[in-house]
């Protein structure tokens, strides 16, 4: 964006911030006829909701009135194979209510074993995921590299580092390691941006917010909506800056937050996170969504500093220079240029961003160019993925709703509190068409959704969708897929590279169509994807060729695969049996390697 754009922006922005006086920005409104077209023509996937015969009985505690800002925020889900059995684990994050709280009540998150047979199993208590937080969401990376995921829980009023022992059981580090924060986060993301092969942390700080200073319900102008008594923010209320962790390679992080140049001194409303190499240099850049502020694009110059480019990228503001609520975020190759585009989650009458990325951090928003925006409009949207949920090699885009305020249901002027689901499937030219309505009733279903993660949970070539609600169950949705598309999917390992190989990038090639993928740490809504990288390779019958990128510098290139497999590949050595590239159970005369617990 030139200079005379960036002004424009900035004026508008202002303009907009002045006029009015609420928790969430007044949007412009959408440009006339702007139209989402019906698909038309193809077969759309049916997801059918099993979570009622899969064994999964959590359920996100909730409060009835949401009379503060912290009960609307919470729920996010990290899908994960902990156990490294080659099956897609879940995660479901939990948090109390303000008076359960205020009473010394905890709400507990829940870890789901993959029972290999479309079931999942409770292993919670065996687990040690137990220590109680006001938990939002979390991220998964391997920081001590020995092959297990650890998992990072993000909380209001302390963090939490749970190491991955390799036996089913996970011990509280977060003392030894110094990454608690202590603020109310909402996004973390592991990444390596230094490339020295241990993956750093970075953590988006929400509002400052404080169980002994409670904001009171309807008391201000931005504790109305539409006239309304409801909680109070973010508008109004104090934000809270971010932080970068350094991750030291022995147990132990420091926090670099203010020489990288990420520490958000504004005090922007960040809510979600994702590392993502978008100028296909290696090393990864950083992406923050703030809620009713400008977005973050951090370029990682390469030397421990970053440069926040949101304005002159394209990236802070939508087209019309509105700062937005930017609660989930998705990156993916959507268009097969080999570059990540962006999209990002708005509020009710906000349309969702397409930013699509036109290389050189030029990014043009396409989000009404690509018939994204009108069908996002009423609703109020959270966890989103670039997923091929059809097998055709085109990434379509799923995205959950629910209001944050229970008060709209009274409202005749709301898309109300309960809301459905989005499908956009990709047709290939830069545009996508709204199956919302095609893909069974799950989708239509209203409920008050958080998080959003992408996994094939059943290991049968079709990417399913695990989605957590603020209020009650979540909903398991299973992809039945279309019948003669083929597809590959991908577990990578470091070996120089941090183990997990987050940020690694594959590059493949089929049927004459060439597609790209990458390894990510958090994004979604405080949610976490599987870590494998899946393609749908559409009639394709055969793999021409694949290559690897990864963050070390090495590049790994495999010719002629089959298709319709998942494949492991180390570092160095290509394709190797599974076994090759998991860690080995501790002896059980072991101690955990980092020792016993913090606390
Ligand atoms: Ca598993
Ligand atoms: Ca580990
Ligand atoms: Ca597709």
């Amino acid at each position: 964006m030139k200079l005379a754009g960036i002004l424009f922006v900035l004026a508008c922005a202002i303009a907009r911030a002045g006029a009015q006086g609420m928790g969430h920005p007044t949007p412009p409104p959408p440009p006339p006829g702007a139209k989402s077209p019906k698909c038309a023509g193809r077969p759309i996937p049916q997801l059918e909701d099993i979570t009622a015969k899969s064994g999964i009985t959590f359920s996100h505690a909730s409060s009835e009135d949401k009379r503060y800002i912290f009960e609307s925020m919470s729920g996010g889900v990290i899908v994960f194979d902990y156990d490294r059995d080659g099956w897609p684990d879940i995660y479901f994050t939990n948090a109390p209510t303000i008076k359960m709280a205020l009473d010394g009540k905890t709400a507990m998150g829940a870890l789901y074993r993959n029972n290999h047979d479309g079931t999942f199993t409770d292993v919670t208590a065996k687990s040690g995921l137990t220590k109680p937080c006001l938990a939002m969401g979390g991220a998964v990376g391997d920081y001590d590299n020995d092959g297990w995921p650890d998992l990072y829980i993000t909380c209001q009023g302390g963090n939490i580092l749970y190491h991955n022992n390799g036996d089913g059981t996970f011990t509280d580090v977060t003392a030894k390691a110094g990454v608690a924060d202590g603020r109310w986060s909402a996004g973390a993301a592991f990444g390596d941006y230094d490339g020295d092969g241990f993956v750093d942390l970075m953590v988006a700080n929400y509002v400052d917010f404080h169980l002994d200073d409670l904001p009171a319900f309807g008391s201000s102008p931005y504790c109305k909506y539409r006239g309304v008594d409801v909680q109070c923010g973010p508008r109004g209320l104090k934000g809270a800056g971010d932080s970068l962790f350094h991750n030291n390679g022995d147990g132990t992080f420091t926090d670099v937050s203010k020489s990288a140049g990420v520490s958000d001194p504004n005090g922007y409303y960040g809510l979600s996170v994702i590392w993502a190499d978008f100028n296909n240099t290696g090393r990864p850049d950083i992406f923050v969504a703030n809620d009713s502020t400008p977005k973050y694009l951090y370029k990682n110059l390469g030397n421990g500093k970053f440069e926040e480019i949101g304005y002159e990228s394209g990236t802070a503001f939508s087209k019309d220079g509105a700062e937005q609520a930017s609660m989930g975020i998705a990156v993916g190759d959507y268009n097969h240029t080999g570059r990540p585009s962006l999209y990002v989650t708005n509020f009710e009458d906000e349309n969702n961003d397409l930013y699509r990325n036109d290389g050189d951090w030029d990014f043009s928003e396409q989000s009404y160019e690509s018939g994204l925006a009108a069908a996002s409009l009423p609703w109020v949207k959270w966890g989103t993925a670039f997923v091929d949920l059809d097998n055709d090699g085109w990434l379509d885009l799923i995205t959950v709703g629910g209001h944050v305020y229970p008060q709209t249901d009274k409202m005749a002027s709301s898309s109300g509190y309960r809301q459905p689901k989005l499908l956009s499937m990709n047709q290939g030219d830069g545009t996508f068409c709204d199956a919302s309505t095609q893909a069974g009733p799950a989708l239509m279903e209203k409920r008050v959704s958080r998080g959003l993660a992408v996994a094939d949970l059943f290991n049968d070539g079709n990417m399913d969708v695990v989605i957590e609600d603020l209020d009650g169950s979540p909903m398991i949705l299973r992809n039945h897929g279309i019948p003669g598309r083929h597809w590959v999917s991908f577990e990578l390992a470091g070996v120089k590279s941090n183990r997990l190989a987050l940020n690694a990038r594959v590059k493949i090639t089929a049927g004459g169509v060439t597609q790209t993928g990458e390894v990510h740490s958090g994004g979604s809504y405080l949610s976490q994807n599987d870590l494998r990288i899946h393609f749908g390779l559409g009639a394709a019958t055969k793999i021409d060729s694949v290559e690897i990128r990864w963050p070390s510098g090495a590049v790994d290139r495999i010719a002629s695969l089959d298709v319709d497999q998942f494949y492991s590949v180390l570092e160095g050595q290509g394709i190797v049996p599974a076994e090759r590239i998991r860690p080995q159970p501790p002896a059980h005369t072991n101690q955990p390697p980092q020792g016993p617990p913090a606390h």
